[in-house]
C-alpha cells in the first residue's frame, strides 16, 4: 500500500505511552517506503519483545490483520487492538486474538490502561475496553467524548520513521498533518463516525502552535488538516486565518470540508492566510441519491452552491478536489451517465483531482444495517478474499483508475450497464486526474502533453493487459509503475539521498 503520511493515532497515542515511561516503536507495513513484509514483524516482535503491541484496525483490512494477529500472537505478551473496526466489533477481535479492544477515541482509556497493566490492576474500571476476564467478556462501555481538544497533548511525529514516508524533498510535508477538530453533526447514511457528532475544536491559538512546531522541528512548509469538516466552526478559523496572516509564516495549507459552512467571503479570508487547496465532499449532483444519502435536504440548492464554491476557489487561486461517492443500491446506469456529465461540467474547476469511491458498506453506518441482510453481505470483511493474490497492484489502478477494486466487490450485484458506466465514469475521473498531475508537474505544454497522452496510454494498455492475464501485466508494467514512483508526477522529485 502506499500511505504518504504517518497516521496520526499513533503520534497521538505515542505521546501518551512515552510519557508514560514506555518506549515506542511504530511500524506502519502501508507505508510507501517501508518495504517490511510480515515476517519482519514476527522477527522484530521476537527480538525487541515488546511488553504492549497495538494494532489499528480499518474494517477493510480486518481479516488481513487478524491473519498477522494469529501470526504475531505467540510471540506478544499484551496483544491491544484500536481504531474504528475495533470499536464496531470489539468483541469479535477478542475471537480473533486480541487480548483488549480500545472503544473509540484512546487517549483517556489508553493512558490509564498503560498505568494499570504494569500494576497488574483490574481493568473493569477503565471506560473503553472490551476484554476477557476468566473466558467471560467484559465490555466496560465508552469512555466520554474528549470535549476540550486544547487538553489532549500534540500528537509526537518523531515515533515515525522519516524514511518510510520521505524520499524526496517536498515529501518533508507529508509529516505535516493536523487534526484540528473531531466529530461531526452530519448523519449521512455511508459514514461511521468513530469521533460522534459532537463536533469539537482545538483553538485557533493551539493549532497555530502546532504549525510552528511541525515547522520549527520538521522544516514543514505545509500543513494538511485531515478534519472531516474543517470549516464547520467559523469564528475559529477566521481567529487562525488572522494569525497565519498576521504572524507571516508562509506556511501553505490545505483542508477538507462539506459544502454547507463555507461561503464567498471565508474562502477570500482562507486563501489570503495561505490555504491553496480545498477538498469537497460533495460525492453526488444525483438528487435522489443526495437525499437518500441523507447529505441534504435541498439538493437544488446544494448542487448551486457547490458550483459556486468551486468557482470562488477558482477566483482566489485555490485548488479544488472533489470526492465522488457512488455505487449505491438504487442508482441506475441513467444516474451513472448523468455523473459522468456532472463531472464533465466541473473539471476545469478540479484542479487537485477526483478523489472518493464506490460504497463499500462499513459496518455501524445505514448503509450496512439497512441492506446487509436484504444482499447478503453480512460481516463481509472476513470473507474478503483480495482480487489480488499478492501485494502488486496493476499499474492503471496507479493514477487512472484506483478504486476498480471497490467495483470489483459488487455488494449490491449491479446489472452489467450499470457496471458499464460506474466504470467509465471513474474513468473519466482518471483521466482528468492525469492530466492535472501532468499539468502541475510541468510548465512546457508539450511536456504536459507529452507525459499526460503517455500515461494515459499506459494505462489503458495495463488494463487490457490485465483482462488478458494479470501476470502478462505485471511482467510487462511492473518497471514502468516503479518509475512512475520515482517520477511521482510533483514538483521537487530531488532525491534525499
Ligand atoms: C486519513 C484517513 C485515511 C488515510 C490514512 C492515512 C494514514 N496513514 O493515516 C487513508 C487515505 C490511507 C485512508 C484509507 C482508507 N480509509 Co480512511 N480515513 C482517514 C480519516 C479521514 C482520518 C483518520 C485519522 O487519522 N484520524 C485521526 C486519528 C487520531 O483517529 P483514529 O485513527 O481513529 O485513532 C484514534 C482511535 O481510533 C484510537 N486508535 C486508533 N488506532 C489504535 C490502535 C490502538 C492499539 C489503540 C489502543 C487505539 C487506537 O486512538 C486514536 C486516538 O483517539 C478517517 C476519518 C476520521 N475522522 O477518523 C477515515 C476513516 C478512518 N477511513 C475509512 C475508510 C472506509 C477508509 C478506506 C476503506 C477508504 C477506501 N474506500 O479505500 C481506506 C482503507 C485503508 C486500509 N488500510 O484498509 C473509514 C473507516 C471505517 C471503518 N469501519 O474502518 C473512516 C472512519 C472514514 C469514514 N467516516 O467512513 N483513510
Ligand atoms: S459530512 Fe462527512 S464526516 Fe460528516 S457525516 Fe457526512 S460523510 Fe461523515
Amino acid at each position: 500500500m502506499d500511505d504518504p503520511s504517518p497516521p496520526m493515532s499513533f503520534s497521538f497515542l505515542g505521546r501518551i505511552a512515552k510519557e508514560e515511561g514506555f518506549e515506542v516503536l511504530v511500524e506502519n507495513l502501508n507505508a510507501q517506503y517501508n518495504y517490511k513484509t510480515e515476517e519482519d514483524i514476527i522477527e522484530l516482535i521476537k527480538k525487541e519483545k515488546p511488553g504492549i503491541v497495538g494494532v489499528h484496525i480499518f474494517t477493510n483490512a480486518a481479516k488481513s490483520s487478524y491473519d498477522l494477529m494469529e501470526k504475531i500472537k505467540p510471540f506478544c505478551e499484551i496483544l491491544i487492538v484500536g481504531g474504528p473496526h475495533p470499536t464496531i466489533c470489539p468483541e469479535e477481535t477478542l475471537e480473533n486474538g486480541a487480548d483488549i479492544a480500545v472503544m473509540g477515541e484512546a487517549e483517556i482509556s489508553f493512558r490509564k490502561l498503560l498505568k494499570a497493566l504494569p500494576m497488574k490492576k483490574s481493568l473493569k474500571k477503565i471506560k473503553g475496553l472490551v476484554f476477557k476476564d476468566s473466558e467471560k467478556v467484559v465490555n466496560t462501555g465508552h469512555e466520554e467524548s474528549i470535549i476540550d481538544l486544547d487538553k489532549i497533548p500534540m500528537p509526537d511525529k518523531s515515533v515515525h520513521r522519516k524514511s518510510d514516508y520521505i524520499k524526496i524533498k517536498d515529501e518533508v510535508n507529508n509529516f505535516g498533518q493536523i487534526l484540528s477538530t473531531r466529530g461531526c453533526p452530519g448523519r449521512c447514511t455511508y459514514c461511521f463516525s468513530l469521533f460522534n457528532k459532537r463536533y469539537r475544536i482545538v483553538s485557533a491559538k493551539k493549532v497555530f502552535e502546532e504549525i510552528l512546531h511541525l515547522k520549527e522541528n520538521y522544516g514543514i512548509t505545509f500543513i494538511n488538516f485531515i478534519d472531516d469538516a474543517f470549516t464547520i466552526n467559523k469564528q475559529r478559523l477566521i481567529e487562525l486565518c488572522d494569525l497565519l496572516i498576521n504572524k507571516k509564516t508562509g506556511i501553505g495549507w490545505s483542508c477538507a470540508t462539506r459544502i454547507d459552512f463555507l461561503d464567498q467571503e471565508l474562502i477570500a479570508k482562507m486563501a489570503k492566510a495561505g490555504c491553496k487547496m480545498i477538498n469537497f465532499g460533495i460525492e453526488s449532483a444525483l438528487p435522489n441519491t443526495l437525499m437518500k444519502m441523507q447529505k441534504t435536504a435541498n439538493p437544488k440548492w446544494y448542487i448551486e452552491h457547490s458550483d459556486n464554491l468551486l468557482k470562488w476557489c477558482a477566483e482566489e487561486n485555490i485548488r479544488v478536489a472533489v470526492n465522488v461517492l457512488t455505487g449505491f443500491p438504487w442508482e441506475t446506469a441513467k444516474d451513472m451517465k448523468d455523473m459522468q456529465k456532472y463531472i464533465n461540467k466541473i473539471k476545469k474547476y478540479v484542479t487537485s483531482g477526483f478523489y472518493g469511491g464506490i460504497l463499500q458498506p462499513q459496518p455501524a453506518t445505514e448503509m450496512y444495517e439497512k441492506y446487509a441482510k436484504e444482499y447478503d453481505f453480512e460481516t463481509w470483511w472476513l470473507n474478503k478474499e483480495s482480487i489480488f493474490r499478492e501485494e502488486y497492484r496493476p499499474f492503471f489502478m496507479t493514477y487512472y483508475h484506483p478504486y476498480w477494486d471497490h467495483l470489483h466487490n459488487n455488494f449490491f450485484n449491479f446489472e452489467k450497464d450499470k457496471f458499464k458506466e460506474i466504470d467509465k465514469l471513474y474513468k473519466l475521473m482518471g483521466k482528468w486526474n492525469l492530466y492535472i498531475f501532468s499539468k502541475r508537474r510541468f510548465k512546457n505544454p508539450v511536456a504536459i502533453f507529452v507525459v499526460f497522452q503517455g500515461s494515459f496510454i499506459l494505462s489503458k494498455i495495463s488494463n487490457i493487459l490485465y483482462e488478458i492475464s494479470p501476470n502478462l501485466e505485471k511482467k510487462l508494467m511492473e518497471r514502468v509503475k516503479k518509475f512512475s514512483y520515482r517520477f511521482k508526477f510533483r514538483k521537487g522529485s530531488k532525491e534525499l539521498n
